[in-house]
């Protein structure tokens, strides 16, 4: 191969191979959560074009969208084991680094000469690629290019400026506060679903360019290839070890990363939300749901199930008349409102797309009351910044974790989808959905919409409630590895 790699592109292509080798385990590990792709966004049990589980769901019977959960190994996914949480938090932290890599490499290619190697300048190339392609079906090998030979240099480019993008978009596209705000992951890719099949589908390309890739390299020169794009002399030396090192680095940090987030999942989390988690909420959270669908889901997937909290169970019995809606803490007026009450405030109603964090979605229409109308009527004080929402639900499945709770800030508080709902499809909201009253926080993930609701709580700040995480499901993470965080 002609031409130096310079050293820019050689610490670019090494990193992104790192990066790479991390991004695919956590999706994995993501994916392990709902190992079922679909093309369509009602997520129909038994309609998925791809399943990775044995798991059938009994007919009929009582199964929650957390049964369908699978786990991969440690060897495959990162961390291994349905560790959803921890997966996210390694493929949010990897993918600003691959993104940043990848800003930086096309940058020095266009200020360099180098981007003439991956950007073919004249039609020929494809002619030239076809021949290629041909000698290589003869199992021979062309000749070279300047450096490389055309179809080299389509598929590399393909990889850098069609693949790399197409990930990032699919990627974007299943974040709920986007889609809540603009209609582009519908319009462009057809739906929440579609986006995450063609995300899987990158992956898919990504693995399959690797293996051929290194099998091209080996086929057409181990020591010469490698030696130019490790250490920028083609046949170098050196280049056994100094690859044999390369991959060694790559697979002790892979080592490193599982062991070390099964060991010590807590600090795990917390160092990989530096950053991350500002970053995250800079980009996502300003974002205001104002979704209109028209369209409602044959089946609606149930995570979390009813109580058995006593008090709860009494309430249901006598068909919630003697529930009531706790408003209380950091305001002028604490109330208890009756489900008769809140009935007779002005109605909210949307019929929007539930994303569950662990994959699946569907839609419905909810009706009840906006949050801001009681917020309104309670009026916090000016100390007051977020609003917790407390549950029936004591979580027994889960002995020692605590009552359900999620927390919101007033910003998000008073967003005009932001609605305590007591209606689903036009009738009374189904006890596995949450009944009598849930929260429906359009733009945002599903286990922020507490189900089950008891009351709400103005709070000046939320560190003291249950682990301090801000949530059931955020909290458990440091202690209940696996579903319980799904
Ligand atoms: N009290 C309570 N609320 C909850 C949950 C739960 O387990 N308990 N699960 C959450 C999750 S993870 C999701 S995806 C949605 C699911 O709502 P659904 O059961 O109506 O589909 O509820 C959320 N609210
Ligand atoms: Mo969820």
């Amino acid at each position: 191969m002609e031409g130096e790699f310079p050293l820019w592109l050689r610490l670019a292509h090494y990193l992104n191979f790192l990066f790479l080798t991390l991004l695919v385990r956590s999706g994995l590990e993501i994916l392990s959560a709902h190992p079922k792709l679909y093309w369509n966004d009602d997520a129909r049990p038994g309609s998925e074009w791809l399943k990775l589980s044995r798991k059938t769901m009994p007919p009929g019977a009582e199964w929650t969208s957390t049964d369908e959960a699978t786990r991969f190994p440690a060897w495959l996914a990162l961390p291994g084991g349905g560790h959803l949480g921890l997966g996210r938090h390694w493929h949010f932290m990897i993918v600003a680094g691959w993104v940043l890599t990848g800003l930086i490499y096309v940058v020095m290619l266009l200020v360099s000469h180098q981007w003439t190697r991956l950007i073919p300048t004249s039609w020929e190339v494809l002619p030239r690629a076809w021949e290629a392609a041909l000698s290589y079906l003869r199992l021979g090998i062309p000749p070279d290019g300047h450096p490389y030979n055309a179809l080299q240099q389509l598929t590399y480019a393909g990889v850098v400026f069609l693949l790399a993008p197409w990930l990032i978009l699919t990627g974007l596209a299943m974040s709920p506060a986007l889609q809540g705000r603009f209609g582009f992951t519908d319009r462009v890719f057809g739906g929440h679903q579609r986006a995450r099949s063609l995300h899987f589908l990158g992956l898919v390309a990504f693995v399959a360019f690797t293996v051929v890739h290194v099998g091209m390299v080996v086929a057409h020169g181990f020591v010469r290839e490698m030696g130019a794009i490790a250490l920028g002399a083609a046949g170098h030396a050196d280049t056994v070890p100094a690859v044999a090192a390369g991959f060694a680095v790559v697979l002790a940090v892979n080592v490193l990363a599982t062991s070390g987030s099964l060991g010590r999942p807590a600090e795990t989390k917390r160092l990989l939300e530096i950053g991350i988690d500002g970053a995250r909420r800079w980009l996502f959270h300003r974002w205001v749901s104002r979704q209109h669908h028209n369209h409602r889901s044959p089946y609606f997937r149930v995570n979390g199930r009813p109580p058995h909290d006593a008090t709860w169970r009494r309430l249901a019995e006598g068909h919630f008349a003697a529930w009531r809606l706790e408003v209380t803490g950091q305001v002028e007026h604490p109330m208890g409102l009756s489900l008769a009450e809140l009935e007779a405030l002005p109605r909210s109603v949307q019929t929007t797309r539930h994303v569950c964090i662990q994959g699946w979605t569907a839609y419905a229409q909810w009706g009840g009351v906006a949050l801001s109308e009681i917020l309104d009527r309670c009026r916090p004080l000016p100390t007051a910044r977020y609003v917790v929402f407390h549950t029936y639900d004591d979580k027994w499945e889960y002995p020692g974790s605590g009552y359900y709770y999620e927390v919101i800030d007033l910003d998000m508080a008073r967003r005009p989808q932001t609605i305590l709902a007591f209606e689903m499809n036009g009738g009374p909201l189904p006890v596995p959905h949450g009944a009598p009253l849930r929260l429906r926080l359009e733009g945002q993930l599903g286990y922020k919409m507490a189900k089950w609701l008891r009351g709400i709580e103005l709070v000046e700040d939320f560190r003291h409630l249950g682990r301090g995480q801000g949530g059931w499901r955020d909290d458990v993470l440091d202690y209940y590895p696996g579903d319980a965080g799904l």
